[in-house]
């Protein structure tokens, strides 16, 4: 068979996931960045064995263990009184930067072969795998993915008619140093290798998701109510923080000097991932509030699944139902996920601690590289 060409719409998670694993299988790749620099933005994330499974596949495992941890436990405090502190037996688990999983995926793109070319913004894209840029050129391809964000162009210019929802609720996030000792000498009885999520919702709703990322960088996120304005300004209300959070002074006088951005958590939902040959994937498809952290577990992993399945169709013709199967079995996974996510982020139940079981932890546990995985009807 001749090469089949893909191009794709930005160099993010879902982007590079899906251009490195489509040229591992053979495809020519280019991705169109409409960012200047080639970086990501925001602090730090937690991977679960989802997206863990394809970095091994993709050869980016190894890179990723070298700067990344699993923390002890995952403890959950309310008005700093200890909730839970789950230990996650059995469920694979990183917490990283965003930097380091951005350069990760970015190296291995490169080693297979991808063209990743920066300050190229698609402007649209039609179903039989027409995509016009900004600068005017259009080049078509066997396969088009809009991997272009919450805002995708490449899905706005298809009509795709989608459905956002905005939570009451919305996070700045930074990353800053350790400070171990300096938390330790504060609190001496806490375990500051855990991932400590600190809750307070009366007589305000103020939270911190203490993240450590390795051992020298530490991701925080600071949540408040968006009609809030003290809790969700940038820079941040240091007096108010470390009124609320003293024992965590240290590294909130870090975040005060910070730039940051407060994002209000929201989902967005679409009709259909496909039309035609173009396949969305990512934030463009199915953007989460970040409670169960899978915003990019779910990016990777489609991105990775959507590569199988573009390939295994043997022709142009078979592409698209290729495409419509694709999404008739990854859907329900990510659905379930992205419907959890707003319900924890709507309630504040997580509060509570205790949610790292049940269903909750279906798409944690998920391996989208096992062909056997839909076998099984999950819960
Ligand atoms: P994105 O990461 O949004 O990537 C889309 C890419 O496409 C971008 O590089 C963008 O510049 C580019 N692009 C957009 N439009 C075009 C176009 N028309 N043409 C070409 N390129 C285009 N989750 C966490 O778990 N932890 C976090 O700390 C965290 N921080 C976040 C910070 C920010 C600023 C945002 C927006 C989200 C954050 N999330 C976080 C959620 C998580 O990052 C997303 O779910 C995940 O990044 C989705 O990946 P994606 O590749 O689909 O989209
Ligand atoms: N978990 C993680 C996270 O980054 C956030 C949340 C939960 C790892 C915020 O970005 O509940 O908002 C959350």
């Amino acid at each position: 068979m001749r090469t089949r060409h893909a191009e794709i719409a930005g160099a993010g998670f879902a982007g590079l996931t899906a251009a490195t694993a489509l040229a591992q299988r053979g495809w020519s790749v280019r991705v169109h960045e409409k960012a200047a620099e080639l970086r990501t933005e925001g602090a730090g994330i937690v991977l679960w064995n989802n997206s863990l499974q394809v970095l091994d596949d993709i050869g980016a495992t190894h890179d990723l263990m070298s700067r990344s941890m699993t923390p002890p436990a995952y403890e959950t405090r309310m008005n700093n009184v200890i909730r839970s502190q789950e230990r996650l037996d059995g469920i694979r688990w990183r917490t990283l930067t965003r930097p380091h999983l951005f350069s990760t995926l970015l190296f291995a793109a490169r080693e297979a072969g991808v063209e990743v070319v920066p300050n190229s913004t698609v402007a649209a894209a039609t179903a039989d795998g027409e995509v016009t840029l900004a600068s005017g050129e259009t080049v078509t391809a066997d396969l088009v993915i809009g991997a272009d964000g919450v805002g995708s162009r490449v899905r706005d210019s298809l009509g795709i008619p989608l459905e956002r929802q905005r939570s009451r609720d919305g996070i700045t996030r930074f990353l800053v140093p350790r400070r171990k000792a300096e938390l330790q000498a504060l609190e001496p009885d806490t375990e500051w290798d855990n991932v400590i999520d600190f809750w307070n919702l009366d007589p305000r709703v103020l939270r911190v998701l203490y993240t450590p990322a390795n051992e020298e960088e530490l991701y925080i996120a600071l949540m408040a109510p968006a009609d809030d304005s003290a809790g969700s300004r940038v820079p941040i209300d240091l007096e108010l923080w470390t009124s609320v959070f003293p024992q965590l002074a240290p590294v909130l006088e870090d975040a005060a000097r910070t730039p940051g951005k407060y994002y209000g958590y929201q989902t967005t939902r679409v009709d259909s991932w496909v039309r035609g040959k173009v396949a969305l994937v990512g934030d463009s498809a199915h953007a989460m509030c970040p409670a169960l952290a899978q915003g990019a577990g779910c990016a990777m992993q489609n991105a990775w699944t959507l590569a199988v399945a573009a390939t295994e169709a043997t022709d142009a013709d078979a592409l698209p139902a290729a495409l419509s199967r694709w999404e008739e079995l990854e859907r329900p996974f990510t659905d379930r996920c992205q419907d959890r996510s707003q319900w924890y982020a709507d309630t504040r139940e997580m509060a509570n601690g205790g949610q790292f079981s049940g269903d909750v932890v279906e798409t944690a546990l998920y391996n989208p590289t096992d062909p056997r995985r839909h076998e099984v009807q999950p819960a």
